[in-house]
């Protein structure tokens, strides 16, 4: 009897550690790409090479950038099998910078949107235009779910009118996700 109790104990242990490792969560990798300079009424792109393959089940972008006129910046994130989506666009007026900027489809809308919320630090819903109700933008990073998770992603950076410029100092991708094969589980003797 207490060599079952403890086989049993052992097997509990051994599923929780089966159901750990078939997930991954929060995973954070960066681009080494940059900083860019982002042209002044050009565009840049930027890419990530994300290392863990999987099934995507959730997806943040993380961004830093420098900018003199928030409003000029535009965000397309695309995967290795998922179109450009745009994230966000006209957002902020005059303001400056984007710093740790989270773009989370679980985060709440920003309300309002304008040069006040820079440098927009902490975690928004896409978004698409700027003003007391800015509207949500045609992209979104639950297109992301489902898809795979290893390979090379781009961002790509719009600068949208001409005078004020920025840099794209750093961006990354906060992934979770399943694993694509099966890992093994241990043998287990229950007596
Ligand atoms: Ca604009
Ligand atoms: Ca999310
Ligand atoms: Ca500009």
């Amino acid at each position: 009897m207490k060599n079952r109790k403890f086989s049993v104990s052992l097997l509990c242990f051994a599923l929780v550690a089966f159901g750990a490792l078939r997930v991954f969560a929060a995973v954070t990798e960066s681009s080494t790409n940059v900083p860019l300079a982002i042209p002044d009424n050009g565009n840049v792109n930027s890419t990530l090479t994300f290392s863990v393959n999987g099934t995507i089940s959730d997806a943040n972008l993380t961004v830093n950038i420098s900018h003199t006129w928030n409003d000029d910046i535009e965000l397309r994130l695309s995967s290795p099998s998922i179109a450009a989506q745009l994230l966000w666009q006209d957002c902020g007026g005059s303001g400056d910078n984007l710093t740790n900027t989270v773009i989370d489809q679980q985060a709440a809308g920003l309300s309002p949107c304008t040069f006040a919320g820079a440098p927009f630090t902490g975690s928004f819903q896409p978004t698409d235009g700027t003003g007391a109700a800015p509207a949500a933008a045609s992209g979104t990073m639950t297109a992301f779910n489902g898809s795979d998770s290893g390979g090379v992603w781009t961002l790509n950076v719009v600068d949208d009118s001409t005078i004020c410029t920025g840099t794209l100092n750093a961006w990354s991708l906060t992934l979770d996700g399943t694993p694509p094969l099966p890992v093994e589980l241990m043998t287990l003797e229950i007596s």
